[in-house]
């Protein structure tokens, strides 16, 4: 947009997901080190990657943050349009702060010009804020999907929080709460906030354009409302209680609503944990641990 500066439109340039016109020149890899998670969503079966930033129903390869690097680094060395790194699951990587942030250090070390890109459920965001602003992240996403904990406690069976298991609406309210605090806390550190928000028809779909208000009032810099994927075979309490996703009408209808009020991203892909390439190819084959282990060996770590 016209208003948007030149400082804001340079650090958005090379991100794929940040900027439509990028996405077409500029690559992402994610690495998939976060196995733990510290909620339960409805759309999410733990065998799966997580379903916030994802692919519903697809396995990635689980690594240490010194293969992640090895990988990180092999694949930067032949993919010259690799511009982010993303940690995205297969969990939430702020429920293994120690391997996410071991992970993006060992590549703030040895690739510096690569940007790190977080992506979070948001129930430990302020309690890591240092930490991504001492790394230089300058790219999160929260996943929040609802600002109301009667609904909330539709989308998310418990919430893990300070060694305690909450349920129902009291759980929701604290995920709530913490990333609506996450999101602040972002915006004071001057750090660009994604939010994504999963469509779940009949939940929150009438409810988003309030989840929208709110994040852009709070200074999100983008908004990503993607589909539900619910395939009974995934296994996840949607896709058992017959839960539907959205029709693409019904997805960009919501979108269009939104859309007048700040932007709204519209490519995004529905990445698996270990995805590699330009947004819409998956080369992630290419480089799975039996092969980038052989490439290289000079980053064995
Ligand atoms: Fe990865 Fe996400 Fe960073 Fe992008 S993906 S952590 S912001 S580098 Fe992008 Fe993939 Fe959509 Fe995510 S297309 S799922 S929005
Ligand atoms: Fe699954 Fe991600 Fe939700 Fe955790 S935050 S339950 S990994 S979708």
């Amino acid at each position: 947009t016209p208003e948007m500066d030149e400082k804001l439109i340079e650090r958005i340039s090379k991100h794929p997901c940040y900027s439509e016109e990028a996405h077409h020149h500029y690559a992402r890899m994610h690495v998939a080190v976060a196995p733990a998670c510290n909620i339960q969503c409805n759309y999410c079966n733990r065998k799966y990657d997580c379903a916030n930033e994802s692919r519903p129903g697809v396995v990635s390869e689980l690594l240490t943050p010194e293969e992640a690097a090895h990988k990180v680094l092999v694949i930067a060395g032949k993919i010259p349009q690799m511009t982010v790194l993303g940690v995205a699951g297969p969990g939430d990587p702020l429920a293994n702060p120690e391997k996410t942030f071991r992970t993006f250090e060992l590549i703030a070390d040895k690739a510096p010009d690569i940007k790190l890109c977080l992506s979070t459920n948001g129930l430990m965001l302020t309690e890591h804020i240092d930490r991504i602003k001492q790394l230089n992240i300058d790219h999160v996403t929260i996943t929040l999907n609802t600002i109301d904990p009667e609904i909330g406690a539709q989308i998310y069976s418990w919430v893990h929080y300070k060694r305690k298991r909450y349920r129902g609406v009291e759980g929701a309210k604290i995920l709530l709460e913490k990333q609506l605090e996450g999101l602040q806390a972002l915006k004071e550190a001057d750090i660009l906030c994604k939010v994504n928000s999963v469509m779940i028809p009949g939940i929150n779909d009438q409810h988003l354009v309030e989840v929208n208000k709110a994040i852009r009032e709070r200074g999100a810099f983008l908004h990503n409302i993607m589909p539900l994927i619910s395939a009974p075979e995934h296994g996840t309490h949607f896709g058992l209680t017959g839960q539907r996703g959205p029709t693409g009408k019904e997805l960009k209808e919501v979108q269009d609503n939104c859309s007048g009020n700040m932007k709204m991203m519209r490519h995004c892909r529905q990445c698996r944990a270990d995805a590699v390439g330009l947004l819409g190819e998956d080369r992630s084959q290419e480089f799975t641990k039996d092969k980038f282990m052989e490439m290289a060996p000079e980053y064995n770590f």
